[in-house]
């Protein structure tokens, strides 16, 4: 079927085009690939937190680091991202002690005395030169916990109150729930949790009232590899339960409680997990595991273009939803933590424009598998996965991860290109978000394209001649696919100020224009007045 012509085509054109076959001739409909969307009813319906984040336990390794939550730009790029989780944990968590006699760091000492107002959310910046130490030294820092990660040796660091302040503030400033990952290797001689140091946390964090939801241990499939120690899913499932026992005697009665955070599902964890499920599945609210793609040390330009490499996540997602409908099959099961490659990102990859494709992507296959909320490793910390590098500069899946935010809704549908595989090219469709601009009813559509040529997407009949919001991001600069910033519609995105993000603006296409997608780049657009029932 021919695409409406648009206003402006001369006549002669505009009968060719009326000419059905000849239709071809049209410039824009020249080797455009035709959309169906299934949209009776959302598929799925996601958390409004489903895009969420994570800021890695082994920022609290030294303590001091933690003053880097205290920088209003940093909070500017998180509220950004709210509604959002916080998810503070990673492996260092079954090495964290938290030490209510502890002193503050000096350089935490410094923050809060620098902050004058009555309202903290309010209040000033890291005091300068306290900033300045520790970016200088932040390098050697991140080169001590990458060496640990990849030795897979760990030493246990304490932590004090107001470690835990620093992250809370930074979580509730920001407009993020946090949710607190709690040591599980501390165990009593007969490999029973020793919840004694969890008790004094809470009781802290009690007394200050903060609202947290909670988590015990990280990556448990691995204590052995780790720490020496093996705890098998039942015993798991029995330390859960009495975390639970101790938030409902606490003001925590009414907390959630999320695990066990696995690794990826495979052989022996896949195990685990079930046990855990059957022996401690009563007590949690979602059941989280973890999934990267690849090893950073590893991993090539190809791997992060490569459709192959993105559909291997399909088979975890699915391996996951087995075990969890075999046993518990009311609960939600969310990504609990997850990145592009593991072991802090693969350089010079994980914090480019190329990793957009992935990042889209595993939103796009989780949101329509059914995962409920998929949490970002990491928000800001060491390595090349952050989303804000180490000079607050937001990077390509920062801006990506904005405009996800602002325009992807959580009602979920089906959406694929007609006619083949096409595994380079890759849709997404979900109900619009509602906001100032958007209203209900509108559907908005993501799409990768891993082609070296330009795809022009073609919107199904009854949606052509509506009103298009194109939103195109293509890499800024001279580095290409390699770039550390993007263009939105042709124009770079950069902060204003400290406190104020960018507009995002949209290019308004012509009523029955093709959908172009330029070679390897991404994109989304907001079908507007759709008028779709689902969606309102
Ligand atoms: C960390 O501390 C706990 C509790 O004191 C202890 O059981 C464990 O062996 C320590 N781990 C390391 C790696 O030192
Ligand atoms: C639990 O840990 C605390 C602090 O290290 C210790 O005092 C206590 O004896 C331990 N309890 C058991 C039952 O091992
Ligand atoms: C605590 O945070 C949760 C979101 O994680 C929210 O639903 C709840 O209402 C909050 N509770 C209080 C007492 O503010
Ligand atoms: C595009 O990819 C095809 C293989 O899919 C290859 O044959 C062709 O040379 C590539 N073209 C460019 C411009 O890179
Ligand atoms: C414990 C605490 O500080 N809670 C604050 C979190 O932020 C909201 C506003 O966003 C405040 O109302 C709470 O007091």
């Amino acid at each position: 079927m021919a695409p409406r012509p648009g206003p402006g085509l001369s006549p002669p054109l505009l009968s060719l085009l009326l000419l059905g076959p000849l239709g071809a001739l049209c410039p824009r409909a020249q080797d455009a690939v035709e959309l169906a969307f299934l949209t009776e009813q959302p598929l799925r319906r996601l958390s409004p937190a489903f895009l969420s984040l994570t800021v890695d336990a082994n920022l609290a390794t030294d303590p001091r680091f933690l003053a880097f939550l205290g920088s209003p730009k940093l909070r500017t790029l998180a509220r950004g991202l709210s509604p959002a989780y916080l998810r503070f944990g990673g492996t260092k968590t079954d090495f964290l002690i938290f030490d209510p006699k502890k002193e503050p760091t000096f350089e935490e000492r410094s923050y809060w005395q620098s902050q004058v107002n009555q309202d903290i959310c309010k209040s000033g910046p890291i005091p300068s030169e306290v900033q300045k130490k520790l970016e200088l030294e932040w390098p050697f820092q991140e080169q001590l916990l990458l060496r640990e990660q990849y030795q897979k040796k760990f030493k246990n660091s304490t932590y004090s109150r107001s470690s835990v302040d620093m992250l809370y503030t930074f979580a509730n400033c920001s407009g993020l729930d946090l949710i607190f990952g709690l040591n599980a290797l501390l165990r009593t001689a007969d490999l029973q949790w020793n919840s004694s140091n969890a008790q004094l946390l809470l009781d802290y964090c009690s007394s200050k009232n903060y609202n947290i939801s909670w988590e015990l241990g990280n990556e448990p499939n691995s204590f052995r590899k780790k720490s020496g120690i093996f705890i098998d899913g039942l015993q798991l499932g029995e330390d859960f339960i009495e975390l639970h026992k101790l938030l409902r005697k606490s003001t925590y009665k009414n907390a959630k409680l999320y695990g066990p955070d696995v690794g990826q599902p495979r052989g022996n964890t896949v195990k685990m997990l079930k046990r855990f499920l059957e022996a401690g599945g009563g007590v949690i609210d979602s059941v989280t595991w973890h999934h990267y793609y690849l090893n950073g040390r590893l991993a090539t330009k190809e791997d992060f273009l490569n459709p192959d490499v993105l559909d291997t996540f399909i088979s975890s997602v699915q391996k996951i939803f087995q075990v969890v409908e075999e046993t518990r099959p009311s609960k939600k099961v969310w990504l609990g933590e997850t990145s592009s490659a593991y072991g802090g990102g693969a350089p010079l990859l994980s914090n480019t424009f190329a990793a957009g494709f992935m990042w889209l992507d595993k939103l796009g296959l989780s949101a329509r598998m059914g995962i409920e909320v998929v949490m970002r490793q990491v928000f800001f910390g060491a390595g090349n996965y952050h989303l804000v590098d180490e000079n607050f500069e937001p990077l390509p899946d920062y801006w990506l991860s904005l405009l996800f935010k602002k325009l992807v809704g959580t009602r979920v549908f089906m959406a694929s290109v007609k006619g083949r595989a096409g595994s380079k090219l890759r849709v997404y469709l979900h109900c619009t978000d509602i906001n100032q601009r958007y209203k209900e009813g509108d559907l908005t559509l993501y799409a990768i394209n891993l082609h070296n040529v330009t795809k022009h997407l073609q919107l199904p009949y009854y949606l052509f001649n509506k009103q298009v919001d194109k939103y195109l991001v293509k890499p800024s600069g001279l580095d290409g696919l390699l770039s550390k910033s993007v263009q939105l519609n042709g124009q770079t995105l950069r902060m204003v100020d400290d406190q104020t993000l960018p507009a995002l603006t949209e290019k308004p296409l012509r009523p029955g224009s093709s959908l172009g997608l330029p070679a390897f780049s991404y994109g989304f657009f907001v079908i507007r007045n759709a008028k779709v029932a689902a969606c309102i």
